[in-house]
């Protein structure tokens, strides 16, 4: 059985994770309107990745008994001018991911919900590899910047393969 505390977290979860998907569809139609197709493809790519983590909690609540029951999915808070601006977002949100999992992950260790601790384990993993993934993209396109020159266009071919 999942506890009753953490199973409240997890529903929150799946709305984080939608809201994530809002987030990243919203970069993606940034980058449209800046004809960069391939980081658009980039974050639509991750917007479905994260539709699947929201199913993923979603199916583990259903399959232990537990009442999924959804919220509304805020307006993505994106403030965004310069064409790097949604990377440092990207990563900053993901931190913010992975302090949300680790809460929880802390809360089922309180309880001894040693189920919801063992499912969470691959979201550890998968926050940590999130994070990289961010910080990598904003390694990459530091050594380029905005302008609309080559080493864009080549960073922006090459997202569009994702
Ligand atoms: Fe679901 O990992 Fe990003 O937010």
């Amino acid at each position: 059985m999942i506890h009753q505390e953490t199973a409240i977290m997890l529903v929150e979860q799946i709305n984080k994770e939608l809201y994530s998907g809002y987030l990243y569809m919203a970069f993606a139609n940034f980058y449209e309107g800046r004809k960069l197709s391939g980081f658009a493809h980039w974050y639509m790519v991750q917007a479905a990745e994260e539709y699947q983590h929201a199913m993923k909690i979603r199916s583990f609540l259903i399959r232990s008994g537990h009442p999924v029951a959804l919220g509304a999915i805020e307006k993505p808070n994106t403030s965004l001018n310069d064409c790097g601006d949604p990377l440092h977002a990207a990563l900053k949100h993901e931190q913010y991911i992975t302090a949300s999992i680790e809460t929880i992950y802390g809360k089922a260790l309180e309880v001894k919900d040693h189920l919801t601790v063992e499912f969470l384990d691959w979201f550890i993993m998968e926050q940590a590899e999130e994070e990289a993934s961010a910080q990598k993209l904003i390694d990459r396109f530091e050594l380029i910047g905005c302008e609309t020159g080559r080493g864009l266009r080549m960073l922006d071919r090459e997202l569009s393969q994702r």
